[in-house]
């Protein structure tokens, strides 16, 4: 009896012994493999900070979640990765807060042309309670953003000639992102809005489809849109916030010590982008300038500015629920 007993303990142990291998074995196998949705080539100061992020998530969940970057917008353009990773279909990923307006509505509060005075004001908002808020109603639609980018200021391009008054802008075909205001934005300056996929437009300009675009130092280089739009004039009409956004299902299946280190690491990614993001800035201007675009000032940016006026008006009237969050924006900068 007793030896019967012993036989079948130690069968029970083996047969735990193989359970905890193949347990094992599996929790390896198991490691969560992140993919990540980046519209920017690699180098670009973005794409550097996201491979940071996914070395240091690997790294400091021991290999428990395994995060890929996917550049150059491989997994298609950008509002299709905001589906994609609200649904979970993608597990995190660089949003610009231009084409989350239509998904988020309440994110159009930050796509109001001239709503942040400096790129540093932006980040000192971003990073404050006021940013909480992009943040909260962003969960709501299962994105959770753990982090805030920068993008620079946005300034007009065109092939044609120097934009100096809103007068020149005057019957240009602009390119915008998706999103409806910016569609009230080009057409409140007297010119021709065109929502197109940021992957279309060197082709549109090249082809005269397009007169112009609007963009950054580094989008506007690294796009090579500068090869063909060779003015460019210094608006700054938009200084968008952009996210280091997770899923909400990848997100709520780590563990909370390793929710922890993947905050960590998007706080230092973003930490990592605004530094890279000054030295690139620099750099791009310098290239275009090479290249021979011509660069210039906009004296009268206020003038620019009134003729928002109207954008504004419309959308605290549409939005009337908004109106403290731009009211709070803009007294923060006061
Ligand atoms: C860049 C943003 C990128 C946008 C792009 C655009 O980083 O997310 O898609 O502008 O103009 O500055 O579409």
């Amino acid at each position: 009896m007793q030896y019967k007993n012993n036989l079948k303990l130690k069968g029970c142990l083996a047969i735990a012994a193989v359970a905890s291998s193949i347990a094992l074995t599996s929790f390896t196998v198991q490691a969560e493999q992140w993919r990540g949705w980046n519209i920017h080539p690699s180098g670009y100061p973005n794409s550097e900070a996201l491979e940071s992020f996914a070395k240091e998530v690997a790294e400091k969940t021991d290999g428990r979640v395994e995060p890929k970057v996917y550049h150059n917008a491989v997994l298609g353009d950008q509002p299709d990765a905001i589906e994609q990773t609200r649904s979970g279909a993608l597990d995190f990923a660089n949003f610009n807060m231009g084409p989350m307006g239509p998904i988020v509505p309440t994110t159009n509060v930050l796509s109001l042309p001239f709503i942040f005075n400096s790129v540093d004001n932006m980040y000192e908002i971003m990073d404050g309670e006021i940013g909480d808020r992009f943040a909260d109603v962003l969960a709501e639609k299962n994105l959770i953003a753990l982090s805030w980018f920068g993008s620079g200021a946005r300034s007009l391009n065109n092939v044609d000639h120097p934009v100096h008054t809103p007068e020149d802008v005057q019957g240009l075909k602009i390119r915008v992102m998706n999103n409806d205001l910016y569609v009230q934005m080009i057409d409140a300056l007297g010119g021709n809005a065109t929502p197109m996929s940021y992957s279309e437009v060197y082709q549109a300009l090249k082809t005269g489809v397009l007169d112009g675009a609007e963009d950054n130092y580094p989008a506007y280089e690294t796009s090579g849109h500068y090869e063909v739009a060779k003015y460019y004039s210094l608006t700054k009409h938009l200084i968008l916030p952009e996210c280091l956004c997770i899923a909400k299902s990848s997100w709520e299946a780590l563990t909370e010590e390793d929710q922890k280190s993947v905050r960590a690491a998007a706080e230092h990614a973003a930490k990592e982008q605004r530094q890279l993001w000054q030295e690139h800035a620099e750099e791009s201007k310098q290239k275009v300038l090479d290249a021979g675009v011509k660069i210039n000032e906009v004296d009268d940016r206020q003038a620019f500015k009134e003729k928002m006026q109207s954008i504004y008006d419309e959308f605290v009237k549409q939005n009337p629920q908004l109106e403290s969050l731009v009211t709070d924006i803009q007294a923060a900068q006061q």
